[in-house]
């Protein structure tokens, strides 16, 4: 397909200018095709770009490898420009529009010199869903297209929905770097400098202007920028909630199924969650999705939730038969490794795949690499952050309705964080508002997802959400609430739950396994929806009894009651630190709501002592 078979004026008017702009060498539209997907694969591998993996072992599976500095997201270098600085509130970096895309549009003109540029329709959510949202990504690099191609719905099937005159979201990607005439990529993917890197959303026009990185939550314009960035800012104009949430269908063992949505920070264990196979007999625990939840009101006052995405983005350290084997299935084929190690036999191997690396490995600097288990200062194979993309419906645990077009009803709302103390198992909130003030107060241990944080400290990340709200915080709380408000069934509003499954002993060792254990919390949670869980009411809200979760293999009744008490000292520093650290950020724009409910918790606390 060429430009000119582009049916939609508004769109090719958009590709000529970029184009012109730009000026590539040549223009391609995806089509979403197979043939389209293997040609450009194997033109990656044919340039040294990508490496084949061994078709016996990971059929249809390559391996890319990126700059050194361009493993993941680089926050200080996210933007979002609302005219207004307000707008973008605290938690945002702003850059004035105008002043935004004078700067971008300087460093885009002639950057895709010797390079291909790629025209890319996809749809966010299944095709034609009332809940879907359109997109077009325009990008030079091939990494990104065939990432697309399986993050999400690609080709002439969105076009078609678009018809000549249809909105969509325009996306804009450059690696930033031009190629002069005979020259290469050099086996790894370019990128620009630091201080040319730029991740940029337009929340008044609803663009996306990124340039200088290749990694996936800057390039793959889709995920964190439209489906998260962009897509909150629709959700408060719109009445409904783009939130950074896995979703889940739990069964009983009598068949009855409740679905969960669940907020966590970047690697803090979402696709572990969404693929959990439980330990308890006769419960069963299916995907729909891993990263990212679209939530709208449906007729009967149900929150119904789609996934808009078609693939998992996951982090492969970690990764193993043990802690997700369907991970481990869904990316045995079809699959984009990036930044993992490479074994002889052309097979990947990470740190926590389960095994020993076998024998001498390429690491995921394009260096040889052997194992010295005895040597923990020995650099990691595998980028700690590098990933898998896989199709979705490659997953033996995916829902059989994961594309409903029409979404699945949420019963229950989980967030959680790294918290190795005061914050015990699980809690539930007492209503709606409650559950917002639980949302805004999330925090968690840093990892490795983002490259500008310091890992290893406590960082508060409301609702999961700090590197992805499109406007000003403080508004998004308010957003919240205002659902609750204007709820059509108040009494179908999902129930709201804090988790942690990460509390550690005071010698640091783990007090609860996690993984497959979770769903003994996941039951109560179950329960509590069904209205059948053996529950106290406490100072922070709703809480189990000690015998209301089956305890797991080497969990004693005295671990189950720590991870349950509630921890007034703990908690009144966390109080303090909210009061004093925490919600002034917000300024004015913190909902009064939020405020009395830490009043509330503060005096509840305050009376138990
Ligand atoms: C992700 C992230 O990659 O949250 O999903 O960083
Ligand atoms: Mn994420």
């Amino acid at each position: 397909m060429n430009l000119n078979e582009l049916k939609h004026a508004g769109l090719k008017k958009w590709v000529e200018e970029i184009a012109a702009l730009t000026t590539p060498d040549a223009i391609v539209i995806a089509d979403g095709s197979s043939a389209q997907y293997d040609a450009l694969i194997e033109e990656t591998v044919e340039s040294g770009l990508s490496t084949r993996l061994n078709p016996e072992k990971k059929p249809g599976c390559v391996l890319f490898r990126s700059d050194p500095s361009d493993v993941a997201r680089v926050e200080k270098r996210t933007y979002i420009a609302s005219v207004k600085k307000e707008d973008a509130g605290p938690t945002n970096n702003w850059i004035d529009p105008t002043e935004l895309k004078a700067t971008m549009t300087d460093l885009y003109r002639g950057c895709m010199k010797g390079r291909t540029m790629y025209v890319i329709p996809f749809s966010m959510g299944p095709l034609g869903s009332p809940i879907s949202k359109i997109g077009v990504e325009i990008t030079d690099s091939a990494y990104v297209v065939c990432n697309m191609m399986i993050m999400t719905r690609v080709g002439t099937k969105v076009l078609d929905l678009l018809g000549t005159d249809g909105y969509y979201v325009p996306c804009l990607h450059s690696v930033g770097k031009p190629l002069a005439e005979g020259e290469s990529d050099h086996g790894i993917w370019p990128c620009a400098p630091m201080e040319h890197k730029y991740i940029s959303q337009f929340p008044e026009t609803r663009e996306i202007w990124s340039y200088g990185s290749g990694y996936g939550g800057n390039a793959l314009l889709g995920k964190k920028c439209l489906a998260l960035r962009i897509a909150t800012v629709l959700a408060r104009d719109e009445g409904w909630l783009a939130e950074h949430m896995l979703i889940l269908k739990i069964t009983n063992p009598k068949g009855e199924s409740k679905y969960i949505t669940a907020a966590f920070p970047s690697a803090c264990g979402k696709t572990n969650l969404a693929m959990l196979i439980p330990t308890i007999p006769g419960w069963e625990v299916h995907t729909v999705g891993d990263d990212i939840a679209w939530m709208k009101f449906g007729k009967d006052g149900y929150l119904y939730a789609i996934n808009p995405e078609a693939g998992f983005f996951g982090v492969a350290p970690g990764t193993s038969k043990d802690s997700n084997p369907n991970a481990l299935i869904a990316a045995s084929k079809n699959t984009i490794f990036t930044n993992v190690a490479l074994t002889e036999d052309k097979d990947v191997w990470w740190e926590g795949i389960g095994y020993d690396a076998p024998g001498k490995l390429i690491d995921w600097h394009g260096n040889e690499w052997v194992q010295d288990k005895g040597n923990k200062e020995q650099p990691p194979a595998a980028h700690p952050n590098s990933r898998f993309t896989a199709p979705a419906k490659q997953a033996p645990s995916i829902a059989p309705e994961w594309e409903d077009p029409k979404g699945v009803p949420v019963s229950a709302i989980l967030f959680g964080g790294r918290r190795p103390s005061t914050i015990p198992l699980v809690h539930m909130s007492r209503d709606w508002n409650h559950g917002v003030f639980l949302g805004s107060i999330v925090g968690s241990e840093v990892t490795a997802a983002a490259l500008d944080v310091k890992a290893g400290t406590i960082r508060r990340d409301p609702f999961a959400m700090l590197p992805f709200c499109g406007y000003n915080m403080g508004d998004y709380f308010q957003h919240w609430i205002n659902i609750g408000k204007n709820a059509p069934v108040p009494e179908h509003l999902p129930k709201i739950f804090y988790v942690n499954w990460f509390r550690k002993t005071s010698d640091g060792k783990w007090l609860w396994p996690g993984y497959g254990e979770n769903s003994r919390v996941l039951k109560w949670v179950f329960e509590c929806c069904a209205g059948t869980a053996k529950t106290v009411d406490t100072p922070i809200g709703i809480m189990p009894t000690v015998d209301a979760i089956d305890r797991p293999e080497g969990v004693t009744e005295e671990d189950m009651k720590q991870l349950l008490a509630v921890d007034v000292d703990g908690w009144l520093k966390e109080v303090a630190d909210i009061r004093t650290n925490h919600y002034p950020k917000f300024g004015d724009k913190l909902p009064k709501e939020l405020a009395a409910m830490l009043d509330v918790l503060e005096s509840k606390l305050k009376a138990a002592k």
